[in-house]
This record gives C-alpha cells, structure tokens and sequence, in this order.
C-alpha cells in the first residue's frame, strides 16, 4: 500500500478536515495527522497465503513463539454446527472470545431465566482443545446506534436500587459460574462517547458515578484470579477516547482498583484509510506505562471500492506490527473466518452508515477466507508476529 510504501511521514501535525457524505447527511470530523509526502512505487505483491493442514497452523504457531494470544470471537452455534469451523478454531487459534454468549441480554433475557447454554459450549470447547478464552462482555455502555447486550427488563428497571441489584447480582452469578475457566472479562465495554472521549450517558448511570470501578470490584470478588478489562472502539480514530481511556485507567489504578487490561476492538470501519502511523503503538505505549496489558480485540478490515486487499494486507501488518511493538500480548479477531463476519449483517449497516457507504458487501474483513483458508492477511499478521521487535 502506497501509505507504507511510498510515503515519507514529515512529522509535522496538522488539522485535516474530513468529510463523509453519506446519503444526505454529512459527518465531518477533525483528524490531528502528519503530513506526508508519496512518490509512486510499484505495490509488492500479497504474501502468498499458507496452506494449513497440520495440527498446529503457522498463526497459533507463531503466536505461542512470541508468548501471546491470537483469538477469534465465536458463536456456540457455529461451533457445534459445522466442524469445520471448530476444527479451524482450534488449529488456527489460541483463545476464543464469546461473541455474544456471555452478554447479559442472551445470558439472563428474563429475571428468572438464566440461559447458560451457548456460554457452557464456547467454555467447554476451549477447556477440550486448550484454548484460552476471553469472556465478552459484563457492561456494554454506550447505547448509541445499537443493542448494546443489556436485556429489555434491565433496561426498563427505572428504579436505581432495582437496577443495582438485577446488574451486579447477574454479574457475580456470570463470572462466579466461570471461576477458573474464563481467563479474561471485558468487563466494561464501549465506555466512551466519539468523537469525544466523555463517559456516555446509559442506564448505567443509575448505579451512581463510580460504577466503572464497582462493575470491577464486584467481578474480581467473583473470580479473583481472573483479569478485568476495559474494552474500547474507535480509538485509532479519535484520539479523544484514547486520552480519556488514559486517564481513566491511570485512576483506576491509583485507586487500587482490579484492572489489568485494556482492548482496542480495532474495528476499522469508518474511513477506507489506514490508521495514522504511530496512533496504534502510541496508545498502547501510554497504556503499558500504567501497568496494564493492551490486546487487539475485535479486530476486522473490511474491503471496499477505497480499500484493496492488498491494502487489508497491508493494514493488518501495520497494526499487528505496531501493537506488538509496543508490547500487546493478544491479537483477537472478530470472527473465524469472511461467512462468519457481523459486518455484513443488514444491523451493523444500519447502525454504522459509514460501513454502509464505504464497504463492500461482503467484506471479507477477515483472516480465513469464506472456505476458512488462510488468506494473504493472514500471512501478513503471521509476519508481524514473526519479525516484530519486542519493546525494550
Ligand atoms: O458481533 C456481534 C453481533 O452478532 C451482535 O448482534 C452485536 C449486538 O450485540 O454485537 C456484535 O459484537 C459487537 C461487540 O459485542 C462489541 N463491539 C462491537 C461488535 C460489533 O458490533
């Protein structure tokens, strides 16, 4: 890709006003970039994808070389109905994150039902195939545009002390049931506003305005030796919400309070532009200074008119490569393989018109093709992981 390839970044930021015209509405939004000068090179050919027949494939062969994780999010249905996928999962993968199993709204749809089965699946399969699993996700904050994984019932509980009691009694009770078998929890999701990185008003406000600290207390008391993190969208994007996930974290942890982990979903779907150099390893540098561990969680690169494969290829190097650079210990996708994509559901497109203007359908944002081959982003984030420095 030629912003790779055939550019020199000058260093010196400036203000670049961009404008997206979506069908009559325009969204315009200030992006603080270097500027950059581009000569025209010849781009290099996709890394030939590798065939995968063995046991051990070469991503969770090089993941497990370097010390960290490559995850894929997975529904329990995919897993039991097609063994393809499962056997895909474990061989191309090292950790599993539930994609919807263990949001409140499938976990507990009513106040006297409690539906543990897809959860139980997702769990079990890890435990049989040794893969670690990340539990997703107790607090889904921000509600704009989307379900944001809290039931109705919970939803519609007015009443503070109501609320308070139907949200943290449903998180003891999820993360008590994994104790030892859940390694992660995004315990708080989509925390922020964006483009400004303010905390979102939700139905959460009505636990009081500390409660990011309470959702992580009340889970650690769960499930002590499990690590809690905070899940972020958005953030190579707007910087805002990065600053505000900085400063949020750092008093978090002044406070003593049990966060070890930061994610940055990475869902890159609301400009056809790679992330501005060094947006990615700055953020997770400021993270790693506070004494948390940074993961790619939700990682997805969908193609389109502006937006080439050779470019996917090239954005996952350059993310992968920046993350682990500045010492990410997991690389998660948000998906197995292209069939298996959210982006192309006709929901994600209502709620993300950018995605709907910008991006193909399919959009085969993913590392395994629809047949769950590896495709030549696969290979690219194989070489990041082989070749990458680890920070000093
Ligand atoms: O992929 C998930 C999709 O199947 C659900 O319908 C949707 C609403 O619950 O959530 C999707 O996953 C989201 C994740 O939980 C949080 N970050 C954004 C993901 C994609 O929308």
């Amino acid at each position: 890709m030629g912003r790779l390839g055939g550019c020199v970044n000058t260093g010196s930021a400036r203000s670049r006003l961009v404008s997206w015209v979506v069908g009559v509405s325009v969204i315009s939004m200030l992006f603080a970039t270097g500027a950059t000068a581009c000569v025209a090179l010849p781009a290099p050919a996709p890394p030939q994808p590798p065939d995968c027949t063995d046991p051990v494939c070469p991503l969770a062969a090089a993941a497990r070389g370097r010390g960290i994780r490559v995850g894929a999010a997975v529904e329990a249905d995919d897993l039991i109905s097609n063994p393809a996928v499962a056997d895909a999962v474990r061989r191309h993968f090292t950790s599993v994150t539930t994609e919807n199993a263990l949001k409140l709204s499938v976990v507990r749809p009513s106040p006297t039902l409690w539906n543990w089965g897809p959860a139980d699946t997702v769990v079990a399969f890890a435990e049989t195939n040794d893969l670690e699993v990340r539990g997703h996700t107790l607090a889904w904050v921000n509600e704009s545009g989307s379900q944001n994984g809290l039931p109705a019932w919970m939803r519609d509980l007015n009443d503070p002390s109501e609320f308070r009691t139907a949200i943290l009694d449903s998180v003891s009770a999820v993360v008590g049931r994994y104790q030892g078998r859940v390694d992660r929890w995004d315990v708080v999701n989509e925390l922020f506003e964006y483009p400004v990185g303010v905390q979102a008003p939700s139905a959460f406000d009505r636990l009081g305005p500390d409660y990011v600290a309470e959702l992580f207390e009340v889970a650690h008391a769960a499930d002590p030796g499990a690590e809690l993190w905070l899940n972020e969208v958005f953030t190579e994007v707007f910087p805002a919400k990065g600053d505000a996930l900085v400063a949020l974290v750092s008093s978090l942890r002044d406070r003593g309070v049990p966060i070890h982990g930061v994610g940055l979903q990475t869902h890159l779907t609301l400009s056809p532009a790679a992330p501005n150099p060094g947006s990615v390893s700055g953020l997770v540098a400021r993270l790693r200074a506070l004494g948390v561990e940074v993961a790619i969680t939700e990682f997805d690169v969908p193609l389109g008119p502006l937006r080439t494969e050779q470019q996917q290829v090239d954005i996952y190097r350059q993310v992968t490569a920046e993350c682990l650079s500045a010492g990410c210990t997991e690389i998660t996708v948000w998906g197995v393989g292209d069939a298996f994509t959210t982006l192309d559901t006709a929901g994600q497109r209502q709620n993300n018109p950018l995605l709907a203007a910008f991006f193909s359908l399919p959009s085969t944002p993913l590392l395994l093709d629809v047949n769950l081959r590896p495709k030549a982003a696969y290979a690219a984030v194989v070489a990041a992981l082989q070749r990458t420095p680890t920070p000093g």
